[in-house]
């Protein structure tokens, strides 16, 4: 099989740090496509699977799931993308055939799910190797390469004139934030709401929910120099839980006469998932739970806050069907309705990518963005 080499960060194991290496790359086969990356931001997911914690997890891997790029060549039978093309990786696919597609319901496609979880292209083996070894693809993505091989379906075109280090974020956090708002909760204009966690998550939360017209948006973080972003974005007040001697969730029903009606988890700690849901509104106050929580986790509360009228649901990539609903969230940017320039708080070259991670995890960045 036809290869070519490509420079990317490869987890060799959990807990590790990234290591630079040379990488063999299979050329797209049946149904996929080459892509080279210009830029990846690097998200908290990332971080949860290098850390041993995602149940999904599979090393060697090439990592990364928040990228953008031109496509360079493309395999047999793909007709819907050409050489040129300015795309987004989608780590949930859109094959438009599958149940799931179908449905009208979710944005959850299943066609390549299984070999997706298992690190494999959809005909069951890798593209990526090392002196033979198998190396691992990552959300069906692997943006922390200067190329990577993704199927056809699981890939976005958006405008050429978009710029590709800036829309790169588009590929998961500020997409997964703002349609949780509009998509899945469906904020309306006048509504209250809470943001549990100020990441580029629950930023982005702050920027759907600023679209959507809520009147109050509070945004909570134990971190408070979270906090001057989450104004500049549209937050109308802020709240550390380490300030108040009792629990957060009382503190937001006091606040707000009853409490909100949408809260959104944007850390995965299912502590804070039950606070999120306990601050909503007695009788329709609805929670959405974005963030991923750890292996074995689970979360609870008393019933009696359901029966109550309280709901508890989630989202995976804001509801938003990659292939064709994402690129009307670039043209959105495009147009104006919202910055990107703000979350971006370091860039770097693909050789300082562990920086990314340490800067994530000391609370300093929002997004660390790889330029290629
Ligand atoms: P991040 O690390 O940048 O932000 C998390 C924020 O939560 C930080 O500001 C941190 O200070 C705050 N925090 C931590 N513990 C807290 C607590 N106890 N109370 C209040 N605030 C607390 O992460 P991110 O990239 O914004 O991702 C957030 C979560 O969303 C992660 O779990 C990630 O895996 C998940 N995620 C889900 C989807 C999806 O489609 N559902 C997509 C992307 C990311
Ligand atoms: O269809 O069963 C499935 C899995 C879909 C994957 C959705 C992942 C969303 C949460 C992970 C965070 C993404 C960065
Ligand atoms: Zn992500
Ligand atoms: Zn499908």
């Amino acid at each position: 099989m036809p290869t070519i080499k490509t420079k990317a960060a490869v987890a060799w194991k959990a807990g590790e740090p990234l290591s630079i290496e040379e990488l063999d790359l299979e050329l797209p086969k049946k149904g996929e496509v080459l892509i080279r990356l210009v830029a990846t931001g690097v998200c908290h997911t990332d971080a949860f699977t290098l850390s041993g914690e995602d149940p999904e997890g599979i090393f060697p891997a090439v990592l990364g799931h928040e990228g953008a790029g031109v496509v360079e060549m493309v395999g047999e039978g793909v007709t819907s993308l050409e050489v040129g093309d300015h795309v987004i990786p989608l780590y949930t696919p859109e094959c438009g055939e599958c149940k799931f597609c179908l449905s009208g319901k979710t944005n959850l496609c299943q066609a390549i799910r299984v070999t997706q979880g298992q690190g494999l292209m959809p005909d069951g083996t890798t593209r990526f190797s090392k002196d033979g070894q198998p190396i691992y693809h990552y959300m069906g993505t692997s943006t922390f390469a200067e190329k990577t091989v993704v199927p056809e379906i699981a890939v976005a075109k958006i405008p050429k004139e978009a710029p590709l280090e800036k829309v790169c974020l588009l590929g998961c956090g500020v997409t997964t934030g703002i349609g949780a708002v509009l998509n899945t909760a469906k904020v309306q204009a006048g509504d209250t709401v809470a943001v549990f966690g100020l990441g580029g998550i629950g930023l982005s939360v702050i920027i759907g929910a600023r679209i959507a017209g809520a009147k109050e948006i509070i945004a909570i973080d134990i971190n408070e120099d979270k906090f001057d972003i989450a104004k500049k974005l549209g937050a109308t007040s802020c709240l550390n839980p380490k300030q108040y001697d009792k629990p957060i969730q009382e503190v937001v029903v006091e606040h707000t006469d009853g409490g909100v009606d949408f809260s959104f988890e944007c850390i995965g700690n299912v502590d804070v998932m039950r606070s999120a849901l306990e601050c909503c509104h007695k009788g329709w106050g609805e929670s959405v739970i974005i963030g991923v929580a750890g292996a074995g986790k689970e979360i609870s509360t008393r019933p009696f806050q359901l029966v109550t009228g309280r709901v508890w649901r989630g989202s995976a990539f804001g509801g938003v069907k990659g292939r064709s609903q994402l690129p009307e969230y670039v043209e959105r940017y495009m147009d104006g309705e919202f910055e990107l320039d703000t979350f971006i708080t370091h860039t770097m070259p693909l050789e300082e990518i562990n920086e990314a991670f340490d800067l994530m995890h000391a609370g300093k960045s929002i997004r660390s963005v790889v330029s290629y």
